[in-house]
């Protein structure tokens, strides 16, 4: 059976939010129409403790868009975004919620990041949503949303290696593009993990 994944679309994430993935307002209708073509729709989203690790806010001396260590591995530093339980955190008024069977929430422990919907990003803390597509008789997802080249990446990249038939919807999703090429990067990673991107 499939799933639609939507992954992220957030107000924070759009045009006017903390963290504007550009263009990333054109998602809602295309999420309401393909919503309608699948039977289960789950969603997720970034849900982060007002002292996130991933806030720049939170290190002193360091800058949005600066690198760090944590746990060994490289983690961005972004502005304070997707603070839980805040108008940026919330859906777009405009987005059609009603097929939304469930929201997992990620990024929810202050010391860790959680790109992918799946784990956080040492892949060590699940989230139930591996769990929730196997009992729900799901073996086929289709990913869209936000960030192409972070969260959507990250989502797309661990449903495969998790064993589901994974497609990405590329014209349904948008990247930050901190660095030109950083989407085209996303999507060949994507591909080399095992994800069917269609629509490109
Ligand atoms: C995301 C950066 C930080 C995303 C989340 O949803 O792609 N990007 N937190
Ligand atoms: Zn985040």
């Amino acid at each position: 059976m499939n799933a639609l994944i939507i992954v992220d679309l957030q107000n924070d994430f759009l045009p006017g939010g903390a963290l504007a993935v550009p263009h990333g307002d054109d998602l809602i209708p295309i999420a309401n129409r393909l919503q309608t073509r699948f039977d289960t729709v789950i969603a997720t989203k970034d849900w982060h403790p007002k002292n996130h690790c991933s806030f720049a806010s939170q290190h002193a001396g360091k800058q949005v868009g600066d690198v760090i260590e944590i746990d060994g591995r490289p983690q961005v530093l972004w502005p304070d975004h997707c603070v839980a339980d805040t108008p940026g955190s919330e859906f777009p008024a405009s987005l059609e919620t009603e097929k939304i069977s469930k929201v997992f929430h990620k990024g929810t422990d202050p010391e860790r990041d959680s790109y992918s919907g799946f784990f956080d990003n040492g892949g060590r803390y699940a989230t139930g949503l591996g769990r929730y597509l196997h009992t729900h008789g799901i073996d086929t997802v289709h990913v869209m949303g936000l960030a192409t080249d972070y969260c959507v990446r990250a989502t797309a990249i661990d449903a495969a290696r998790l064993g589901f038939k994974t497609f990405l919807i590329a014209d349904a999703c948008r990247g930050v593009e901190m660095n030109a090429g950083d989407c085209r990067r996303a999507i060949d990673e994507m591909r080399n993990a095992g994800v069917e991107v269609e629509g490109m």
